[in-house]
């Protein structure tokens, strides 16, 4: 049965004591979850291990978790809330024995079990809750948040399947549903008693309420309820324990009734399934968006339980004077995805709190901030009116009061100028009328930002360019960042031992002290670069046993690292990489060895299940990486792997291994990037091109450290006026043989065909990502790549440079600049 708080007394922290952190203590705890909680004894699997650490780690967390709440619970105390559909958290055990500081207390008391912390960890499924970069940022924000000490409460939706299990069968892509939940979570607390009612359908009535005054109640409608379950997020090393709040839906307990009461169970059973329908599955696209009920389902259902939470919480300290709330909340929206939340917000202040609409609408639009993830136009969310209409008639009601009021303001900004209402309009004209959940979010909002310098240029420049004129002043860059302590202090413990020998340890919580090292990559300190060297070839072993276990493709760890890993997308040009390996490949075939230099090249990712192209390029990639590792003249000088389903674990144990980081989208496509960041920390040299956070990278390490190649932006935009893709293979004969070859069937004896689509899209005039145009600069930069590897003294200089000059690139000075910026709170004590 849900349990109902009602009338409840204000929260009150009562302290808990804390419980000791000694291999003795902590063992014995650990004994007592596998004997009397779980009932499992010495020698059972694995996974009870992981379970009774995990149970024993949360119990140490609880202390400082509610000493936490009761800090941030303070009367008047300013809070933000990140909402977001995705936060790719992966493995939370090892994170937290980092931020606890107890590894080696724990391993101490793992030591009876025979059982190593490397084991019990991997038998911890990912939380998979993301697609990729808007979702793993999500997650590192969190932890930069709890580390900073700041009050910011993450609230997303706790889906039962998180991103699908990609298996390679014959080189083609297979998904498999991922129930990561199947064993249960040990992290997650489920509270009931904060459960949230969330409406779907019926109608609005409008009607005069007993003082005279027009209202409007929305009727009629299916509710559901919304549970939430709540992960602790640890800060590193400072007593500070924050919330990840995930709903889960279920049906309404009077929903059963009346149902049961009316004789029919079974019907009251696939009611229960429809609600619980909700947060059953993570929508696997990225980048692409289809319009789908459930999906806007899903975004209402995140955004108004969560509305309902803050407001709940807020009240409950005895506040009731909304004139007060924009004051205390800021709710950063993760791209449009929450963006309902603007329309939701109105409706909640004006119907259910009774404020006047100017009143509500001002403080909606002071606790709302926006960012934007995707410059692409088939990732901008629009939704159907007729869909609003019948899933969300009172917020639809309620989007084309707020559009009316802002034309009018557009419109005595600009009078006349019906072109630009029209463009500027929430609700899209046309056979079937749009509302454009973007122009929503910043209209309802009083910050909008995009994530690295020259992806919030572009968005002024053109996308939002209209809005800019209108409010300049909303616009602001946030440029990405990466947690250190996941992506170097527990990924790469060799490297972090390493540099805290060097230069001591606060780089952990202040990356920027990194810089610390650039003296030592200077050659009289060839002590520390043989270290150096020696770190990432133990890395590149733990790489290569990987490959060799899911790939079966032997790496040597003395050749070059070359890594690819990311979604599968056209504009990532997965496509461009591996036209270099079939380039190298040629080369081979044709003795061209001159500054050779061998490699293993590494390529992971996903593809959406409905991205026909995307899961040809990962056959094609499979097709070649065959062909290549098993002709015996190419003699281990270069070997070509896919690993399979790529998640946050395993780029754990890439990233560290890598030596050089693929960042090669189209100029203008890749908001930012992330994935750059964790190479570059981890000590990877860059090959890539002008575009999201790679120029900031460059610009941080300087060219002479960094393989940059290609169009720029504005050459791209220039270029797409008349693009004649086989003028460019015309002119370069290794162009020319390796589309002959891929042509020729070469990598698809059996399958003849198959890669047709690939050659068409490439060759095509309308190829909006003109893979062919930079082909040749690409190439040439890979050469020197190569002969940049020649020289082992360099790179480890130049790799020692790219990780001492990564500290910008830190979550921590994202959320300060948010914080700065955007949030204004101040950190709780036991944040300082
Ligand atoms: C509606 C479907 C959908 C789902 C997800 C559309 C768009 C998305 C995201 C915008 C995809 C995404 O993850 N974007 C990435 O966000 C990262 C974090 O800011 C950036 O580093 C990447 O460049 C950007 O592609």
């Amino acid at each position: 049965m849900t349990k109902h708080l009602s009338n409840l007394a204000p929260y009150v922290a009562v302290p808990l004591d804390p419980l000791p952190n000694d291999a003795e203590a902590l063992g014995s705890d650990f004994q007592r979850y596998l004997s009397y909680y779980l009932g499992r004894f010495q020698g059972c699997p694995q996974v009870y291990m992981y379970e009774a650490l995990a149970y024993t780690l949360r119990d140490r967390l609880m202390v400082d978790w509610r000493s936490t709440w009761g800090e941030y619970l303070q009367p008047g105390k300013r809070r933000a809330y990140y909402m977001s559909l995705e936060f790719l958290i992966g493995r939370s055990l090892g994170n937290n024995l980092l931020n606890m500081g107890i590894c080696n207390e724990t391993q101490q008391a793992l030591l009876d079990y025979c059982t190593s912390m490397e084991e019990v960890s991997s038998q911890e499924p990912d939380a998979g809750l993301g697609n990729g970069g808007l979702g793993r940022l999500a997650a590192c924000f969190m932890d930069s948040c709890a580390t900073l000490g700041l009050p910011v409460v993450g609230y997303g939706i706790r889906y039962e399947y998180g991103m699908f299990r990609q298996h390679i069968n014959d080189g083609y892509q297979m998904e498999e549903p991922d129930h990561w939940l199947r064993d249960g979570n040990p992290w997650e607390l489920e509270r009931p008693e904060y459960s949230q009612r969330v409406q779907f359908g019926g109608h609005t009535e409008h009607y005069i309420d007993d003082d005279g005054k027009p209202k409007v109640r929305w009727v009629g409608s299916n509710d559901v309820l919304a549970i939430p379950f709540d992960m602790p997020i640890s800060g590193y090393r400072n007593k500070t324990v924050n919330t990840l709040r995930l709903w889960k839906s279920t049906a309404t307990d009077e929903f059963n009734l009346d149902e049961f009461n009316a004789g029919s169970y079974t019907e009251a059973v696939e009611a229960k399934n429809h609600a619980e329908h909700i947060s059953m599955v993570l929508y696997p696209n990225d980048s692409s968006e289809n319009g789908k009920e459930l999906r806007l389902r899903q975004q209402y259902f995140l955004a108004s339980a969560s509305l309902k939470d803050a407001i709940r919480l807020w009240e409950r300290q005895g506040n009731h004077d909304y004139s007060k709330f924009a004051a205390e909340h800021v709710f950063q929206m993760n791209d449009t995805h929450p963006t309902i939340a603007v329309a939701e917000l109105m409706r909640i202040l004006v119907d259910t709190k009774g404020l006047e609409w100017d009143d509500a609408w001002n403080i909606t639009r002071n606790c709302m901030a926006y960012t934007n993830h995707t410059l692409l136009p088939e990732a901008l969310e629009r939704w159907s009116v007729p869909l609003f209409a019948k899933l969300l008639p009172r917020l639809l009601e309620i989007i084309y009061e707020i559009n009316a009021r802002f034309l009018r303001e557009v419109s005595m900004k600009w009078p006349g100028d019906t072109g630009r209402q029209r463009r500027m309009s929430i609700i899209e004209e046309g056979g079937v009328k749009q509302v454009r959940m973007a122009w929503l979010a910043i209209v309802g909002s009083f910050s909008v930002n995009g994530v690295a310098a020259l992806h919030s240029q572009l968005l002024v420049d053109g996308l939002f360019r209209d809005f800019y004129e209108l409010w300049p002043e909303k616009f602001n860059n946030k440029t990405n960042g990466v947690t250190p302590r996941r992506w170097v202090a527990h990924a790469n413990q060799g490297m972090t031992a390493l540099i805290s020998e060097n230069i001591g340890e606060g780089w952990i919580r202040d990356l920027a002290q990194l810089e610390k090292l650039k003296p030592l990559a200077a050659p009289e300190h060839s002590a520390f670069h043989a270290q150096w060297r020696a770190v990432k070839l133990a890395n590149k072993q733990r790489l290569a046993d990987l490959v060799k276990k899911e790939c079966d493709v032997d790496f040597n760890p003395s050749a070059l690292f070359d890594v690819q890993v990311k979604r599968i997308h056209e504009y990532k040009r997965q496509l461009l990489n591996i036209l270099h390996v079939i380039h190298l490949y040629r080369r081979i075939k044709q003795g061209r060895l001159e500054n050779w230099a061998d490699r293993c090249v590494l390529i992971g990712g996903k593809a959406a299940p409905g991205y026909a192209m995307a899961k040809r390029i990962i056959k094609l990639i499979n097709s070649v990486a065959e062909v290549v590792n098993t002709d015996p003249e190419v003699n281990g000088r270069l070997k070509v792997a896919f690993i399979p389903n790529y998640r946050v674990s395993s780029m754990e144990i890439i990233a560290p291994a890598a030596d050089l980081s693929e960042q090669i989208s189209t100029a203008g496509k890749e908001a930012s990037g992330t994935g750059n960041m964790k190479f570059m920390m981890n000590g990877a040299l860059t090959i890539g091109t002008y575009d999201g956070a790679n120029i900031e990278i460059l610009e941080a390490v300087g060219e002479e450290n960094f393989f940059l190649f290609g169009l720029r932006d504005a050459d791209v935009a220039e270029l797409r006026r008349d693009y004649r893709p086989w003028t460019y293979m015309e002119r370069d004969d290794d162009l020319q043989g390796v589309i002959d070859w891929l042509r020729s069937g070469h990598f698809n004896m059996s399958e003849p065909g198959i890669f047709d689509m690939v050659l068409d899209a490439l060759l095509s005039p309308h190829d909006p990502w003109m893979t062919l145009a930079d082909f040749r600069s690409y190439v040439d930069a890979q050469e020197q790549v190569s002969l940049a590897w020649q020289d082992q003294a360099a790179w480890t200089r130049m790799s020692i440079l790219n990780t001492a000059s990564s500290g910008f690139f830190s979550t921590d000075r994202t959320m300060e600049e948010y914080n700065r910026d955007i949030w204004k709170l101040k950190p709780g004590a036991n944040g300082e």
